[in-house]
């Protein structure tokens, strides 16, 4: 049933090549997901990825700038040129560098392309983290105690709304967001240095002094809701993902489902997401990120890309998210309805670094040799192989490791077998610390929250 919109569908603008502004395991995935539409693909590299061989199964392959990324995955006249260039109708950005500009979607749509994600106005209002926080209160969405508004300049005004929501408070710059420009006050003598602080940290990072105010969760879990959505007022939600495993807001592992909610406690929160993307003339992918807490869900932020641990919902819920998002671009309507969408089973993803284990630096160099786990249930996402050069400008993720099975038991069996098959040689890998992890007993039972994995490092470090 078509919900209703506040902005009418733009018209509909067919391509039939997109080309694909990133790098890495993610060009190889947009690619694929391309070709398997029917559609032809522009790759573009820096200079330190000339020998990507994602390079040549691309229809056309141009470098658009140095290995440095802000002067060429982040130079916008540089990939609006190469679309001009090779007849690209589409840019599909992927995930990181320019996938939630605004101003780059905007330029894209400018230019007459197609930006394959929802259009600039909702990428602005989500990424000013208190409009987000105002739209999702408006559509019912559950959210963290605290003003949708802005933190007044009054100290008598900001001390009283503190004191409302109850200590400890957390201080949250509206332009930060995955964990950037954030301050906890666990008490009233030290609220107003830290509303400066944080200010000045907002005005310098991010161009803007707008802060918000938030009651600190001391506990939770990060789940995210992933939603799909069409141009015409269809949505729907693909399920939930458990992403609380992480150091420095860096995720290592996810899953699907989240384990231990009950249907009845997630199933509202998830229709509070699908009326929300209509409210807001939602287009394409997105994610609902929400803390949970003593079973309750608060929302704090939404993503408007593609997102890294994708898989995990691809896995339990059988359908291809790229291609979905590609065809929502395409101003098709969505195929399927929400009584359609059918999550089965339990899947985990890790993600592997080219990492030093112990102290986390990056580690570049040649991938000397090379063992991938395969076999049913069993999916790797990677652009490396035999041969390949780690380049140090940028991210250190060489793949990701993603496994499925009828419960959790079995798919953590899964994943153990998977990663005792893998051999990554040349370069240091965060294989060691994945393994262990899925030897932890805790995290066997499911009961982990955001802190569980840097105090598991911690005491690891100690002993
Ligand atoms: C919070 C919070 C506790 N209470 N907000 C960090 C990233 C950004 N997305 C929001 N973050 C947090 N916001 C309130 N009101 C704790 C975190 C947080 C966190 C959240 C998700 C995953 C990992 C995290 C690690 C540290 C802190």
């Amino acid at each position: 049933m078509p919900g209703s919109l506040d902005k009418a569908p733009p018209p509909y603008k067919r391509f039939d090549t997109v080309l694909i502004a990133n790098r890495g395991e993610i060009a190889v995935r947009i690619q694929r997901a391309c070709h398997e539409l029917g559609l032809k693909t522009v790759a573009v590299c820096s200079e330190a990825d000339r020998e990507a061989p994602y390079g040549r199964t691309a229809d056309s392959f141009l470098c658009i700038g140095p290995s440095n990324a802000a002067k060429s995955y982040l130079n916008r006249d540089a990939l609006l040129l190469a679309a001009r260039l090779t007849g690209a109708g589409a840019i599909h950005p992927g995930y990181g560098f320019l996938s939630e500009n605004a101003d780059f979607a905007k330029a894209v749509e400018e230019a007459g392309l197609v930006f394959i994600g929802p259009d600039a106005s909702s990428i602005a209002t989500m990424g000013d983290k208190i409009s987000a926080k105002r739209a999702m209160m408006a559509a019912g969405v559950p959210c963290v105690p605290g003003p949708d508004t802005a933190l007044p300049d009054d100290p008598a005004a900001v001390e009283r709304i503190a004191l409302e929501i109850g200590y400890p408070v957390i201080i949250k710059a509206a332009g930060g967001g995955g964990g950037r420009g954030m301050r906890v006050v666990q008490e009233a003598a030290r609220l107003h240095e830290a509303i400066a602080l944080t200010r000045e940290e907002a005005r310098q990072a991010f161009g803007s002094p707008s802060l918000y105010i938030e009651k600190f969760l001391q506990h939770p879990r990060h789940i995210e809701i992933q939603v799909l959505c069409d141009i015409h007022g269809n949505a729907v939600w693909l399920g939930h993902r458990d992403c609380s495993m992480q150091r420095r807001h860096q995720k290592v592992v996810e899953e699907a489902p989240a384990p231990g909610i009950a249907p009845e406690v997630i199933g509202p929160v998830g229709l509070a997401c699908v009326q929300a993307c209509r409210q807001v003339g939602y287009r394409g992918v997105g994610t609902f990120e929400f803390l949970y807490e003593d079973g309750a869900f608060y929302f704090i932020e939404m993503n408007t890309r593609l997102q890294v641990e994708h898989p995990v919902t691809e896995m339990t819920s059988g359908l291809d998210i790229v291609q979905s998002q590609i065809k929502a671009a395409q101003g098709n309507p969505l195929e399927m309805s929400q009584a359609d969408v059918q999550c089965e089973g339990h899947s985990f993803e890790c993600r592997i670094n080219a990492e030093d284990p112990d102290n986390f630096l990056p580690s570049a160099g040649v991938i000397s040799d090379l063992v991938l786990p395969e076999g049913d249930g069993v999916r790797v996402d990677t652009h490396i192989h035999a041969g390949y050069k780690v380049s140090p400008y940028y991210d250190s993720l060489i793949g990701k490791l993603i496994v499925h099975a009828p419960t959790r038991a079995e798919a953590m069996t899964k994943m153990r077998e998977a990663l005792s098959r893998t051999r990554i040689g040349g370069i240091a890998t965060n294989l060691s610390l994945v393994r262990a992890l899925f030897e932890d007993e805790a995290f066997g039972r499911g009961e982990t929250d955001i802190h569980y994995l840097e105090q598991w490092l911690k005491q690891r470090g100690a002993q």
